[in-house]
């Protein structure tokens, strides 16, 4: 872990169980999962009556923004499973991954300040195609701590802990295309 946390600029400030790796797939393998995502029918990000700009594709489970539930989604396929079972690796022991969701981000687009919802338990994130800031922030009094994380194309990050129940996270307008896929562990 203490490898993992001096990739951060500035490892001090980081949110306590936020881990991050540089270079967990080849760029080979960051090219097939592009176009393996490209490929899925995504669609735009729904959230209740409002659309997001950035598309998507949930299997395992998805949140019904409309109905304000978890439903079932698509069984997680099959192209997965590696690369699922590399992230379990980085997770440790008991990291069962239950939950994909696929983002295709065009140029401009980004995500809003957030947290995931309580359904979902310890989140992954791999970039691809392209690096993004990944910045948190939590109220502390009256004014924001906060800290950004440079995502590099082909790295991981996992949010746990109090990076993950007490920060919010959000991603500004791309610079370029960029894709990620979002592996989530179930709440007990
Ligand atoms: O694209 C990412 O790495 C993050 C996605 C995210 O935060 C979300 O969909 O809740």
């Amino acid at each position: 872990m203490a490898e993992q946390l001096a990739l951060f600029a500035n490892p001090s400030r980081a949110p306590e169980g936020l881990l991050y790796a540089d270079e967990f797939i080849s760029p080979a393998t960051e090219r097939d999962l592009i176009g393996r995502v490209a490929a899925l029918p995504l669609q735009p990000f729904q959230f209740g009556q409002y659309e997001g700009k950035r598309r998507v594709a949930s299997f395992g489970f998805r949140y019904d923004y409309t109905l304000r539930r978890l439903q079932e989604a698509d069984p997680i396929p099959p192209w997965l499973t590696p690369l699922i079972q590399r992230v379990e690796g980085f997770g440790g022991p008991g990291t069962k991954i239950a939950q994909i969701l696929c983002t295709e981000y065009d140029t401009g687009v980004g995500i809003g300040w957030h947290r995931d919802k309580p359904h979902f338990d310890r989140i992954f994130g791999l970039s691809l195609g392209s690096p993004c800031k990944f910045r948190f922030r939590r109220a502390v009094g009256d004014k924001w701590e906060r800290f950004a994380l440079d995502a590099a194309a082909r790295s991981i990050y996992m949010m746990a802990g109090a990076a993950r129940q007490e920060w919010e996270h959000s991603i500004p307008a791309v610079e370029a295309p960029r894709h990620s896929i979002t592996f989530r562990t179930m709440v007990d």
